[in-house]
């Protein structure tokens, strides 16, 4: 499309922002707000945030459709938005070029005004951001969540000043993000994703380690030991994991046959009190709890919210019983490591239904780690013939059209006790607008039912 100098001098060096989806504008939003003049290059020919951007900066320059090297010669940073990978070219040329690449993240913490919680890991990231800001809320404690999850990072320092910041943080906002003095770096645990865009998974892990580069605390996973090795040795740190606790440890206890989540040997909440479903919530509520003791909230509001929030939509989300099946929602479940716990979480006979865009994950992991579980594999999207392949020696498999086709066969292979569960272990992209728009159309499907 247009390639169109509206206001620079063609010899002036200004900041480029690259990409112009949510985070592009949210850049393109501070920029306006701190008057920094920049170019706006988004290799797309229509991208989303075009007309947002051209009523909030009527005269901004603007690059769509191509991603000229030429305009390398006069910028002094790129701006660039997580989506777009590190081998891009146009990001190659700059790097090339000499030119600094920052991340919108880069960006916050040189401006936040209140210390903030930085939380990734694969699974989970979305729900103990959300765990923590209600824990904050029931608290009496001002917490903005945002970044990976709803508002971005930028927007969120439009707000008055709250007392602490939430950060949800990708692998791909981590990998470009130099500085980050987080006040508790929460990392939940890590399996293979998003190898479509990172050059390994060792590159992968690497980038989930960055947060905790110069935290002041840290939130560790027990069982992945290697987490433990990343961290600079006199970080105070707190574990949590499904196990019996340490002192100062955050776990699980058992109690005249009951199970409790514990702080070391002090008992805090039976585990049938804690709203959402599945082991793995068990451990997300663990961290959030963890996290909230670090920032000085108090244990009796953190435990309430673990009593009533039942969960965020797209995430083992009951959504019917029919016939005696019940049906559940969890097109969350983007990566095969959030597939298997989706299946253990669950009793069985279960009916997976999985596919869509793999991003390189490994589907013979996933295959193996639930075959004992599965009454069948029924299959969908671009992947569906990877998936095939790795499930149909171990469980009974069946490829079709759509989600659809997938409920209704699934519908009529399933026996009283049985489960359906949408559980992908791929991203949606094939098919949807995102994973909210398949869980949508999956419960629009058995509402039918
Ligand atoms: N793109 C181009 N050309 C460009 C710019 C982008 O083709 O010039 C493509 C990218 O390759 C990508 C898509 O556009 O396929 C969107 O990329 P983007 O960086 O513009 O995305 P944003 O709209 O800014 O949204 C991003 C996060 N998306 C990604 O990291 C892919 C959002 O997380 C996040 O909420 C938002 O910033 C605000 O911080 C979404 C996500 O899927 C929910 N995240 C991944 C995940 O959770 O697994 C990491
Ligand atoms: P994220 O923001 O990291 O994608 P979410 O909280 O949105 O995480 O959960 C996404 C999916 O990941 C869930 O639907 C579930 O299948 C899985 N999941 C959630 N928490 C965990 C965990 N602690 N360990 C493994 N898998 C998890």
């Amino acid at each position: 499309m247009s390639a169109a100098a509206k206001k620079s001098s063609p010899t002036t060096e200004l900041d480029l922002v690259y990409g112009l989806g949510v985070t592009g504008l949210s850049v393109a939003r501070y920029m306006e707000r701190n008057g920094i003049e920049a170019r706006y290059v988004d290799s797309r020919d229509e991208p989303p945030g075009a007309s947002e951007l051209c009523e909030l900066i009527a005269d901004a320059e603007t690059v769509f459709g191509k991603t000229p090297k030429k305009l390398l010669k006069r910028t002094s940073r790129i701006f660039v938005s997580p989506g777009i990978a590190d081998n891009d070219a146009y990001l190659k040329a700059a790097r090339k070029a000499g030119i600094e690449i920052l991340s919108d993240i880069e960006l916050f913490v040189r401006d936040a005004d209140a210390p903030f919680v930085a939380i990734t890991g694969s699974n989970g990231k979305s729900t103990v951001t959300t765990l923590l800001a209600l824990m904050c809320e029931s608290a009496g404690v001002t917490g903005y969540a945002g970044a990976n999850l709803g508002m971005p990072a930028l927007d969120l320092l439009t707000r008055d000043k709250p007392d602490f910041y939430l950060l949800e943080l990708s692998s791909f906002q981590l990998q470009r993000t130099k500085n980050l003095p987080a006040k508790v770096a929460v990392l939940l645990n890590i399996s293979a994703d998003h190898l479509d865009w990172h050059a390994s998974v060792d590159e992968y892990r690497d980038a989930k380690y960055r947060i905790f580069a110069e935290a002041e605390t840290a939130v560790i996973n027990r069982d992945d030991d290697a987490i433990e090795q990343q961290l600079p040795e006199k970080m105070p740190r707190v574990s949590f994991g499904l196990d019996e606790p340490e002192t100062d440890q955050y776990g699980l206890r058992e109690e005249d046959g009951r199970l409790f989540l514990a702080r070391g040997d002090q008992i805090l909440l039976a585990v049938d009190d804690v709203s959402m479903v599945g082991a793995h919530n068990l451990e997300n509520a663990l961290a959030a709890l963890a996290a909230g003791e670090l920032i000085g909230l108090d244990m009796s509001s953190m435990l309430q919210v673990l009593n009533q929030f039942p969960g965020l939509p797209h995430r083992m989300q009951s959504v019917a019983r029919v016939d005696g099946v019940d049906y559940i929602n969890d097109s969350k479940a983007t990566n095969v490591g959030a597939s298997i716990a989706s299946v253990r979480s669950l009793p069985g006979p279960i009916i997976l239904i999985a596919g869509g865009q793999g991003k390189g994950g490994d589907f013979n992991q996933l295959a193996t780690a639930t075959c004992g579980q599965l009454r069948a594999a029924v299959l969908i999207g671009d992947d569906a013939p990877l998936l095939e392949a790795a499930f149909v020696d171990l469980t009974p498999t069946h490829c079709v059209a759509d989600m659809q086709a997938a409920v209704a066969y699934a519908k009529g292979i399933a026996e009283i006790g049985d489960t359906v569960l949408l559980a992908p272990a791929c991203a949606s992209f094939d098919q949807y607008e995102g994973f909210a728009a398949r869980g949508e159309d999956f419960c629009r499907i058995v509402e039918v039912l």
